[in-house]
């Protein structure tokens, strides 16, 4: 009975951590002026369709592990965050790339408008994220140091060299090494650039920075081989996005090289690992321990 009570506790903060980062988010791109509306409409599209807020709220429960509770700066850091993620979806829906016609429930950017504008909309959510960052945020050199963070985990030594080897690996073939990479490259480095916002955004000392950093790649990690099982083993109505298509495309996967129960697995071992660099948090870490429990046995 109390696992289940938690697990609503858990369901609900979720829902409120969404519902502040898409009332902050929806402020943020009204606040932005001389933007056409063409584009404007694309952007609030993309934005407004139901993602899940998870990065989200890593960089929100990362403040309160380490600050106790949730300011400003971790509000905007949220929204920018979303906002890189959000790119890189619209990005990778288009036919050069993974060829998507379906995202978040809805069709995807290119689909609802067209190739130029989802990719020039994909491009505004790149940079308005960093504008964001570099005008809101409360002390010049935590804003510095999320910038340099983001940056370094979207760029191409980060998500965008793990998109790189994703498309380069889609005749199937690879080894786990690789597959390691691109899921770090890919994924997990969002993660850990989520949790270091938020643990920035609360003043962290250099030792927390440095637990919250490895928590996010653990946690990322094994947010990547749930994907990668949610994309075997549901349907496209479920994830709001199209299923199966990792195999129709010969992808490199935590299945595809492992076995579905092997990966069930690792994505456990990664969740208790992730779970367990929390502890020196104590208690202020309680609702970021459920949100891992909450990922990682996640049907969506
Ligand atoms: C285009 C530079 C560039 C990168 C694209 C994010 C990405 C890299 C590709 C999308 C395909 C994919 C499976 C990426 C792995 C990360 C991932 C699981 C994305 C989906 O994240 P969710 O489930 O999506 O958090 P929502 O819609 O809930 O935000």
């Amino acid at each position: 009975m109390a696992e289940k009570t938690e697990k609503i506790d858990i369901k609900i903060e979720l829902e409120q951590k969404a519902s502040l980062v898409n009332e902050v988010i929806a402020a943020v791109i009204k606040g932005f002026v001389g933007i056409p509306d063409r584009l404007r409409e694309a952007i609030e599209y993309t934005l407004s369709a139901p993602g899940k807020r998870v990065r989200a709220a890593v960089v929100l429960l990362c403040c309160e592990s380490v600050a106790g509770n949730i300011n400003k700066d971790a509000e905007i850091a949220a929204a920018a965050i979303e906002m890189v993620h959000t790119y890189s979806l619209v990005h990778d829906d288009l036919p050069a790339m993974d060829d998507d016609d379906f995202r978040r429930g809805k069709p995807s950017c290119h689909k609802a408008f067209d190739e130029a504008t989802a990719i020039l909309t994909g491009d505004a959510l790149l940079t308005m994220a960093f504008e964001l960052l570099s005008t809101k945020i409360s002390e010049p050199s935590k804003a510095v140091e999320m910038i340099k963070t983001l940056a370094e985990a979207a760029g191409p030594a980060g998500m965008i060299a793990g998109q790189v080897d994703d498309l380069l690996a889609q005749n199937g073939t690879g080894s786990s090494d690789n597959l390691h990479n691109i899921h770090i490259n890919k994924t997990a480095k969002m993660f850990a650039a989520s949790a270091l916002l938020g643990a920035i955004a609360g003043g962290a000392s250099r030792q927390q920075k440095d637990l919250l950093g490895r928590f996010g790649l653990k946690l990322g990690l094994g947010f990547q081989i749930a994907d990668d099982i949610l994309d075997v083993s549901s349907t496209s109505t479920q994830l709001g996005k199209t299923a199966g298509k990792d195999a129709e495309q010969g992808k490199l996967t935590y299945p595809a090289v492992f076995g579905l129960e092997q990966s069930r697995k690792k994505a456990d071992e990664l969740a208790n690992q992730a779970a367990e660099i929390l502890e020196p948090f104590e208690e202020k870490a309680n609702m970021l321990k459920g949100l891992v429990l909450a990922l990682l046995n996640r049907t969506k």
